[in-house]
This record gives structure tokens, sequence and C-alpha cells, in this order.
């Protein structure tokens, strides 16, 4: 028998992190004359757009189809372009985008079928697609340095021998990835197995993706690019839309939640303060099923969701709120979603007691202790083990095949960062938090984890089946692009 439990994840932590952002932030974007004033349109701007908030619906970015298809594998071709969307209605946005939309084509991948990518870049500058998440050779990793020059192409391989997951694609080119992300460059790549399957979990139409990011919008719709500009990204999009409405039956839904947003995380509940029942995160089902009221998604994070809509009656409403407190926000930043509670619909599906086998730990042979920090507000570097990245150096060498922790320290305990921990090729279990074993939701493989400031967090991972130089970084990804990035070579 599960025991189900409510819990808010490093909720008494937030606050003060919260402050302490705010602090860095200030810092960080000390020098950016006439930030007071362009504060000022964009709440102006923020005032006139929210006068019809919940009247376009999310859209659900489309499921992209094989060029080909053989008996073992898939293939797809991908163009990177620039497109216009409106991510807040009546008002034109450039964006770049796979396929040019904004919240790129959704790949369905099934474990041990085989998926093949072309991407073609139609930018004017460099890109690099990475699969996060993905279990890959280095050549198809979508590494920082290996970038698909302007008017080139780059076939990536990804053969989704792993768990049934909510994964996803985005830009990693260095130094520009921060703002290729920012600018659009996001897609779900979606694994499921027959194990997966056999659950009887909502599927179809009932299996929906939604991702959550912010960007900084100017009045005419511009994007506005500035490097760690956190305090002034303040429009908030679900799949590309700002304040969606989503018709939902009353009957139970599968929600795949991805932060996408290069540095903002959401603290996310329902209005009515019910029960949102957790089955996924990062890399895998979760053991067993966790009922909660509110949970936190950072950055490069993923959580599977099951809402059930049948304890509500046709014609309500249901608020997707995010709770993270910033100061100076509005309904526009806490109001991020309304599902409409439109119809009713026939409901086979089940969440069961138990939905995967707990992770499976070697005995690790090796431990690391990684930092990440302090930052250094005159230089605007961001560091792991005091260094900045440097393609040409190698961080860390792991023989393949080896289990290992990782001890990950959050060394920014002056201006407070929180950092999101991210690591390539592998899967990890978190193993602790300062000592304390991590909650439910935390029991599945993840590939991130939150790293709060003066926390040490230990993760085990076994560097299984790939040689060659892999990043690992932080997921505020202004920080990585800022330098917190390095490099492990399994050889
Ligand atoms: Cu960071």
């Amino acid at each position: 028998m599960v025991t189900r439990r409510q819990f808010v994840l490093g909720g008494a932590a937030t606050a003060a992190t919260v402050v302490l952002y705010n602090a860095h932030t200030a810092q960080a974007t000390g020098s950016m004359a006439g930030h007071a004033g362009h504060t000022g349109g964009l709440l102006r701007a923020g005032s006139r757009l929210t006068t019809a908030p919940f009247t376009v619906q999310m859209p659900v970015p489309g499921v992209l189809r094989p060029t080909t298809s053989t008996s073992t594998t898939d293939y797809y071709d991908i163009t990177v372009k620039p497109g216009v969307e409106e991510l807040v209605p009546g008002v034109s946005s450039g964006i770049f985008g796979y396929n040019g939309t904004f919240t790129g084509p959704t790949i369905r991948a099934w474990q041990g079928r085989q998926v093949v990518v072309r991407q073609t870049n139609r930018l004017d500058r460099p890109i690099s697609t990475h699969l996060h998440g993905g279990h890959v050779a280095a050549a198809d990793d979508g590494h920082p340095m290996d970038v698909i020059a302007p008017g080139g192409s780059k076939t990536y391989h990804y053969p989704n021998d792993q768990f049934a997951a909510t994964l996803w694609y985005h830009d990693h080119a260095h130094h520009v990835e921060a703002e290729n992300l920012f600018k659009g460059l996001a897609g779900f790549y979606l694994i499921s197995s027959p194990d997966e399957q056999a659950l009887n979990l909502p599927r179809g139409a009932y299996d929906v993706p939604i991702m959550l990011r912010d960007v900084r919008m100017a009045d005419d719709g511009t994007l506005n690019w500035v490097m760690d500009d956190f305090a002034n990204r303040l429009t908030i999009l679900a799949n590309g839309r700002n304040q969606p409405r989503f018709p939902v039956q009353a009957r139970k839904y599968r929600f795949r939640f991805l932060n996408a947003s290069n540095l903002r995380p959401f603290g996310l509940g329902l209005a009515d303060g019910s029960t949102l029942t957790m089955i996924g995160a990062d890399q895998s089902l979760l053991p067993a099923p966790d009922d909660v009221t509110s949970f936190e998604l950072w950055p490069g994070e993923r959580y599977d969701v099951v809402i059930d809509f049948s304890r509500y009656r046709v014609g309500d409403q249901i608020m997707l709120t995010n709770s993270m407190p910033f100061p100076n926000e509005g309904d526009a930043q806490k109001q991020i979603l309304r599902f409409d509670v439109v119809g009713t619909a026939s409901d086979s599906s089940d969440v069961p007691d138990e939905l995967a086998d707990a992770p499976s730990l070697p005995a690790a042979t090796n431990t690391r202790r990684i930092q990440l920090g302090p930052f250094d507000p005159p230089s605007g570097t961001m560091v792991i083990d005091g260094k900045t990245y440097d393609g040409d150096r190698i961080d860390q060498t792991v023989p393949l095949g080896a289990t290992e922790i990782w001890e990950i320290y959050n060394a920014d305990t002056q201006y407070g960062l929180p950092h999101n921990f991210h690591m390539h090729l592998v899967h990890f279990k978190v193993l602790d938090r300062n000592g304390t074993p991590p909650p439910a939701a935390e029991q599945g493989w993840r590939d991130t984890v939150t790293v709060h400031p003066g926390e040490t967090v230990r993760v085990q991972a076994t560097f299984a089946d790939h040689r060659g130089t892999f990043v690992y970084h932080c997921h505020l990804i202004d920080h990585a692009s800022m330098g917190m990035m390095a490099q492990f070579q399994v050889v």
C-alpha cells in the first residue's frame, strides 16, 4: 500500500532564496541604464494585454511525422529558422523555432526504436541541438562546441535505449545557447515503452505536454534578449501563449510539465488547492505516485502529473497558479493557465500504486566533489570548481562503466543563487540533500537537481555505453552561457 502525502518541495527555503536572488539580479543588471523605464513599459504592456486573459486556447505542439521509416528507425527532418508568433494575443513576436515554431514539434519515440533527426540551420548564427535526457553517443549529444554553422546540417542518432520519460531538445551552442533557447529553440521528445503503456495511464488526447517559460517582451512584441536579465522576463507562456485557456473533459489527464525558462523557477498548484498526482520526473516514471498540492519546477526539469477533473462540474474553471513569490509581480505572473471543464468523457485510465522499478544502485567506486560558484559580479562570470567553461579542457575523467557519487556543493551563499545541476549522457539518482533523503517526487531517475545556496546534494550515476566528452552545467542556462559549465570524458 502506498502512503500518499502532501509536501512542498523546498518550500521553506523559497522565500529567502527569492530575496537573495533579487539581490543578485540587482547586482548583475546594475549596469543596465534605463532599467526602471523599461520595466515601466513592460508593466503598461502587461496591463493592456491582460485585459483579455484566457481568451486564447493553449496549443498542443504537433507531433512531427517521420520523413521516412524502416523496421528499426524513424527519420525526421527539422529546419531551424526564424518565425513569427502571437505569444501574446494581438502582438507579433519574431522568434527562432524548430521548423519556425516557438514551441518546436514534438517527437514521439519508442524505447529501443531508433530516431534519426537531421537538423538544418537556416539562422545566421551557429546552433547545436542537444537532446536533454538522451543517453546517446558523444557525436550525437549536441555538444556546445559541435555546432552547425549557418546553412549547414547535422544528423543526430538517438537509440532510445532508456526509460519511458519526458525529454526535450533545445539549443546548446556555446555562449549563445541561452539566447537561442530564450528566442524559442525548444521542443518535446517523449519516449514510451511497453511497461509504461501497460500501466493504462491517460493517453492520446489526454496526455498533454505543457512547456512553461518566461520571456522579456517589449510593447511591440520584440523579445529583448539580455544576459542574466531575470527580473525583466515578466511574460509567462504555456506552450508559447501568455495566459491561455485549455478546455478539458471531466476526467483524468496526464500533463507533462517542462520548465524551459532560462532562469525562472515555478511553484505550481491549482487555485482551489486540490490534489495533483505526481507520476514521473525527468528520466522515468516515479516508483509510486505521490499526491501533492503544489510542486516546484526548476529550469530544465520535467514532472509528469495526473489531474483528475472528474471532481469538477462542466462549466468549472480551474486556474493553474504560480506561487513562487517574486516582488513586483502581479496576476499575470501568478495565473499561468486556466483549465475550463467543457464536457464529460468516459475514462478507463488508471494510476496504479506502483509505476516503475525504483532506481537500481550498484556500489559506487568513486566520489567526486563539484563546487558550483561563487558568482563574481565584477567579471560577470559563473564558475564550476573555480573555472569558467573551456571546450579544450577536460575537468573529470571517468572510466567507462564506472558507478560514481557526485557531491555537488552550491557555494553561492553570498548572493543566494540557486543552481540547477544537469549532467549529459547519464541518468542519476538523488541520494540526499544535506544528508536528508529526497522527497518522493525526486525518487526516480533524474538528470537535473536543484541545489540551493550552501546545500550539498549527492547523486549517483553509472557512466555506461558511450565513451567521449560530455558537459555538465547549471541549467539556469544563462549561468551556463556565463561559464558555469564543465566537461567529463568517459574513457
Ligand atoms: Cu546556476
